[in-house]
């Protein structure tokens, strides 16, 4: 069976990634219909080799006919929208914050809790969660099904990519204005200048002092791997890298892992490649995971301070399994399971 599906936010840099990755996997598309705001009016994209013209979402009285929505185009579009798009029957699959903790909405990566899907038949709506917990919660899988994760201690270094295509604009315009001696364009979608620097602030602050991007990790962690006894504690920065972020996060568990096992349960582990060794200075990096679907661990070590530790540096594309490829996996167990 083929399915008509809705790209919302179709301009942006996860939405355009979202059509590529829809053709790559050869998603069994029939119809599709781009979405987008009224500063894409008259705009088309390539999909399969035609050209599809992008709608203007708030232009739009009926969404009727749509089985599988994907959405990117901001939370506060996702609050509007996604409700109406279920109630016109699709099923939406929402890459926002907006749905992600409503316990009615289930927030799903496939190699962790593909079960949670069925929940869509509450609201409609599945949530794909936020990108820095995508990438962590995938090896994460395999070692506390195997020694009981107690404690999380993560630190990121994220990709430009992850703010959106203006993010991608801001680093390139400053990066060229330095090379050329020229003065930096202001600062606009980043705290701080980008360029040469690293910013210890995505998304907005809260009033226990983390950031709202740092108590996504907590928050969607728990949820995804159905285990609130994890405890999770996050720094999040912004690196001037275009694409991927980076993790080094360390892991205290019940039962002691050993590298040698982390290594064993990672490289059968599906959807994780292991690149760990340090001698021939082989570990991931954010300019070789561009690009790739997986996610990618290296640096696997003991954690000497503790009884049952583990370090590990955790690296993928964020805006394909990060974001992209998620939800796409996760319209494929819909396509393939429910509808
Ligand atoms: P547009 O390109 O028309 O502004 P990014 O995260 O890369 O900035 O992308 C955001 C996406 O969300 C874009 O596709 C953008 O469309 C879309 N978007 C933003 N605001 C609206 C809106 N009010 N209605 C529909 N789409 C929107
Ligand atoms: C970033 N992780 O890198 C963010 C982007 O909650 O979906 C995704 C924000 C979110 O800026």
């Amino acid at each position: 069976r083929e399915f008509n599906v809705a790209v919302v936010g179709a301009t942006g840099a996860v939405g355009r990634m979202m059509i590529r990755v829809l053709e790559e996997r050869n998603f069994p598309v029939k119809n599709l219909r781009l979405f987008a705001s009224e500063r894409s009016r008259g705009l088309k994209l390539p999909f399969r080799g035609e050209e599809i013209p992008v709608e203007v979402l708030s232009e739009t009285r009926s969404f009727s006919g749509i089985d599988i929505a994907l959405f990117s185009a901001g939370g506060s579009r996702s609050l509007e929208y996604a409700p109406r798009f279920a109630a016109d029957g699709a099923v939406v699959v929402d890459n926002s914050s907006a749905w992600r903790m409503d316990p009615e909405v289930p927030l799903v990566v496939p190699e962790v809790n593909p079960h949670a899907v069925a929940g869509y038949k509450n609201k409609g709506i599945i949530a794909n969660p936020n990108c820095s917990t995508i990438q962590m919660v995938v090896p994460l899988k395999p070692l506390h099904d195997y020694g009981r994760i107690k404690r999380i201690v993560v630190a990121t270094y994220q990709a430009v990519s992850g703010a959106g295509q203006k993010a991608i604009e801001e680093l390139s315009a400053q990066t060229r204005a330095w090379c050329a001696g020229e003065e930096l364009p202001p600062a606009q979608v980043i705290a701080h200048q980008i360029a040469f620097n690293c910013v210890p602030h995505i998304d907005v602050f809260l009033e226990n002092a983390y950031t709202r991007e740092e108590m996504k990790m907590v928050n969607e962690t728990r949820k995804i791997m159905e285990d609130d006894s994890i405890r999770v504690t996050a720094t999040c920065v912004r690196v001037p890298v275009f694409y991927g972020h980076a993790e080094a996060v360390n892991l205290e568990t019940e039962r002691k892992i050993t590298p040698e096992k982390a290594r064993e349960l990672l490289s059968n582990f599906p959807g994780v490649v292991v690149r760990d060794d340090p001698e021939n200075r082989v570990y991931p990096l954010q300019i070789e995971v561009a690009g790739r679907d997986e996610v990618f661990v290296g640096r696997i070590r003991e954690d000497e301070s503790v009884e049952c530790g583990l370090n590990l540096w955790i690296v993928a594309d964020n805006l394909r399994k990060g974001a992209a490829t998620n939800a796409v996996q996760i319209a494929e167990i819909l396509a393939r399971e429910y509808l």
